[in-house]
This record gives structure tokens, C-alpha cells and sequence, in this order.
């Protein structure tokens, strides 16, 4: 088989037996698969030998760049030596051991503690389960509601979809489940309308101060966010907002989450999105780049506070998956954490690639239909907009996007559309040449996307 025959027949195979995660099975089989075959730094090849800038990091997870032949190393060495054993009944393996020191050494001091798991969703899992065990050793198990935002990602099992504020996913089936309420985002751009951004996250975060007077403070356990969000379209909240969020925490004893899944190891030029904003959350959900999604594997970081009592009051925390710290999957993310230390790439973004990337991604928004770019460190977003003033939305939203999205793939460059919202969160490694080609790309495909909405009558 030649390159076109083997493409071809893995899209007819795909089609035929693939059932892909948030996709239309029917448009697949229509439209066919882009199959990904190889990666090299902050590139990929695809099955037709087109080799594609990912501005998406996979999604969201190669901090450190494709092909690093150290992971792959570390991997069959453990392999090797021992390629699974189990967490459970007083076992450990040294990976896993090791991996939870390093972690209680990079995260922010109130961490000594961490509990593995499998994905960014088992560590929702985990800490629903955690927070509520907390109060009930607490003497206070009628603390059960959990707030989180619309539009927020936590997953897609059953408990994170429900935290998580994607109505359409809550449609598909009784969620979200008792006691989570959700607040509003602190979506400026879309939701801010005359407010100054400091007076709309202030107004944002006391959405917070009424869902728990709403339940009444001794029935509020936690509160959870991201961040920044990433999934819901890269929401970058006001100055203004965690500050108030973390007063309001404290100010009712209340739990706070702080989803790290995206933001964590240094996207925001911090090692983590909470040191960027200042907050203290007294656990944090981590995944991705905790491995640069080289295998999978998440955590839970535990707070001294929550710490304190699981292990002083507990006794046994009934709760556990059979690839927590999995030995080849925590000795591939030591090395990443090495990697990312040894190379200093958190401080490469902090002043070197993030300002870069930030100057040079804020002079999209001279194009016509850029409403507003945005960005922290090595995350960017586009409102891409029919009129600026007063701002428009094309309708139906999402079209647009998936246009630009579609004309960026065909230009070399991975970018994320969420509805009108174009993201980019590439890897860490990137360099100032590297930046400068997405920047061409995304101006190709911003001027691509306007002649094609002209031609069609959308303007
Ligand atoms: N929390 C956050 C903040 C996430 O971004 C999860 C939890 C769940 O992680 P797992 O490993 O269970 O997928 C995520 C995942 C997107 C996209 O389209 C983002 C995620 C997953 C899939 C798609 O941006 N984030």
C-alpha cells in the first residue's frame, strides 16, 4: 500500500469500529479522520505526510515537546524492571514514591500529600470523594454542595461533567447530580457589558457569597474552579476575582479547589495557575502536563488541612483505582518534572516565550475579525467577532469558528475552536522563531476565514 492507500484504509477502519470521545460519529465517517502518525517538538506529521505546528500541545498535555527520547528510555527501563504493581494494602513501588516527593516539592508549601490517579477526571472523582469525607470527620457531613462555574471543565465521568458547566453534556443524561450549583463565569468579553473588568470579577466572585448563603454556609463543603479555563474557550478572570473568591472561601470555611489540569506546570509562566493568581486551595487536580501526556496518569495534591484529618481521624479512605501511581506511568512523569526543571522551561515561559508569544498574539487584534486576543504565559484566545463595536456575535455561534479552525489545520497549524473562540496553548519548548511562524499562521488563516465569510454572505 502506498501513503495515500494506508490513509485511506485507517479512515475506513476508523469509521467502521472508532467511536471517538466528543465527536459526531456520522460527520467522521462523512468527513474521514486526520490520523496523526509522529511528533517532533512542537510539530506533527499526519498520515498524508503533512507536518502541522500543534498549538494545542496534543490537547493541552507535551509540555516538553514531542520525541524526547529520555521518556521513551525511562519507560522501557521500568518496563523492564517491574511494569506494574499495585498502590494498595501498605505496597508501594520507588517510582511512585519518588514521583509524590518531587510533587510536595514543587507545588506551594500547605503540600505535603498526594493521591494518584489515572486522568484529570478520576482526580475530580477523588476530590468529591475526599471533600466530603473531610467534613463528615469533621463532624459536619450535612456539608455536601459543592460550587463550581458554568461553562467550567472538570472531566467526563459522571461527577466531573456534573461540576463541570456544560449544559449540553448535563442534557445528556440526569446531571449534573445532587448538590453542585453552578455560578456564572467570569466571562468579561462576553458578559462584562459597561462594567470596568475589576468591578465584573468582583461582581463575578459574589455570585460565590450568594450560592452559599442561598444553601446556608453549613451546608457549602467546596468550591471549585479553574484557573483560568481552558476547555470552556480560555476565560482569563479579572484581576480582581480569585482574590474575592479566596476571601469568600475563607471568609465561610469553605473548601477551595483549584482544577490544575490545564494551568499546572508552568503554562501560566508559573508552576501553577493558583501561584499565578495567589490563591491557597486546599487541594489541587492535576494531569496533562504532569507527564506531558507521554502516559496517562493524574493527581490529587492534598492540602495540610484536609491532610490533617484524612490521616489523624480517617482510617481507611475507602477509595482507590488499580493504576494509581502506576510505576511506568510515575517514572516517565519524574522525568518530565525533570526535564521541565533541568531546562528551566517554567521560567523560559515566565520571560522569555510567554512575553513573546503575549506581544506578539495581542497584534492580531488589529484583524478585522478579532474581537479580542487574550492570553497569559503560553495560552492565548481570539474572539473572533462580526462587528466590534458594539461587539457582535456571528450567528449561529460556533460556525465561524469551526471555519478558521478548519482553514488553520489546512495552513500547518493546530488551533482549538471553541464556538467563536480560537485557542492556542502550545508547547512549552517553543522558540521565538516557532512563535513567529504560528502568528504568520493564524494571520494566513484570520484573512483565509474573512474572504470566505465575504464570499458566502456571512458580512
Ligand atoms: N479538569 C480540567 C481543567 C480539564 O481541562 C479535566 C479536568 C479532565 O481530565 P481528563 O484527563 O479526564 O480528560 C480536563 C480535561 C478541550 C479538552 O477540548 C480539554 C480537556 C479534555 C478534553 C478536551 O479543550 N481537559
Amino acid at each position: 500500500m502506498n501513503q495515500q492507500e494506508q490513509f485511506r484504509h485507517w479512515q475506513q477502519l476508523d469509521a467502521a469500529h472508532f467511536l471517538h470521545p466528543f465527536s459526531d460519529s456520522r460527520q467522521i465517517g462523512e468527513r474521514g479522520t486526520r490520523i496523526i502518525t509522529r511528533g517532533e517538538g512542537v510539530y506533527l506529521y499526519d498520515a498524508e505526510g503533512r507536518k502541522l505546528l500543534d498549538g494545542m500541545s496534543g490537547l493541552w498535555c507535551v509540555a516538553v515537546g514531542y520525541g524526547r527520547r529520555e521518556l521513551a528510555e525511562v519507560a522501557a527501563r521500568q518496563m523492564n524492571e517491574l511494569p506494574y504493581y499495585n498502590s494498595f494494602f501498605q505496597c508501594a513501588t520507588p517510582a511512585g514514591i519518588e514521583l509524590a516527593a518531587k510533587l510536595a516539592e514543587i507545588t506551594p508549601p500547605q503540600f505535603q500529600h498526594v493521591y494518584f490517579t489515572g486522568s484529570g477526571s478520576e482526580s475530580i472523582d477523588t476530590i468529591i470523594r475526599m471533600v466530603r469525607r473531610y467534613w463528615q470527620l469533621e463532624g459536619e457531613p450535612q456539608r455536601t454542595v459543592i460550587v463550581s462555574r458554568w461553562n467550567g471543565y472538570h472531566g467526563s465521568t459522571i461527577a466531573g461533567a456534573s461540576l463541570g458547566g456544560m449544559k449540553f453534556m448535563h442534557e445528556q443524561g440526569l446531571l449534573p447530580m445532587p448538590d453542585v450549583e453552578h455560578i456564572n463565569q467570569p466571562y468579561w468579553f462576553e458578559r462584562g457589558g459597561d462594567l470596568s473588568p475589576a468591578e465584573f470579577g468582583r461582581r463575578a466572585a459574589a455570585e460565590l457569597e450568594a450560592a452559599i448563603l442561598l444553601h446556608g454556609p453549613e451546608r457549602v463543603a467546596a468550591f471549585i474552579g479553574e484557573p483560568i479555563q481552558g476547555a470552556g474557550g480560555v476565560i482569563i478572570p479579572p484581576e480582581s476575582y480569585w482574590p474575592e473568591i479566596q476571601r469568600i472561601c475563607d471568609r465561610y470555611g469553605i473548601l477551595l479547589v483549584s482544577d490544575e489540569v490545564i494551568c499546572g506546570f508552568g503554562r501560566t509562566g508559573q508552576w501553577f495557575g493558583c501561584e499565578y493568581y495567589g490563591t491557597r486551595p486546599d487541594l489541587m487536580s492535576m494531569a496533562k502536563a504532569l507527564s506531558s501526556g507521554y502516559l496517562p496518569i493524574g493527581a490529587v495534591m492534598v492540602g495540610d488541612r484536609v491532610a490533617k484529618t484524612l490521616i489523624d481521624k480517617g482510617g481507611e479512605f475507602a477509595h482507590g483505582f488499580t493504576y494509581s501511581a502506576h510505576p511506568v506511568c510515575a517514572a516517565v512523569a519524574l522525568a518530565n518534572l525533570g526535564i521541565i526543571q533541568r531546562e528551566k522551561l517554567v521560567e523560559h515561559v515566565r520571560n522569555a516565550a510567554g512575553p513573546y508569544l503575549q506581544r506578539r498574539w495581542a497584534e492580531l487584534a488589529a484583524h478585522p475579525l478579532v474581537g479580542e486576543a487574550r492570553g497569559v504565559g503560553l495560552i492565548g484566545a481570539l474572539e473572533l467577532v462580526k462587528a466590534k463595536q458594539p461587539r457582535t456575535w456571528f450567528e449561529p455561534r460556533g460556525k465561524v469558528g469551526e471555519r478558521c479552525r478548519d482553514l488553520a489545520i489546512a495552513n500547518g497549524l493546530v488551533m482549538r475552536a471553541t464556538r467563536d473562540t480560537m485557542i492556542i496553548a502550545p508547547p512549552l519548548v517553543i522558540t521565538p522563531g516557532e512563535i513567529d511562524e504560528l502568528i504568520e499562521k493564524a494571520w494566513r488563516t484570520l484573512d483565509q476565514t474573512l474572504i470566505g465569510l465575504q464570499k458566502d454572505g456571512w458580512l
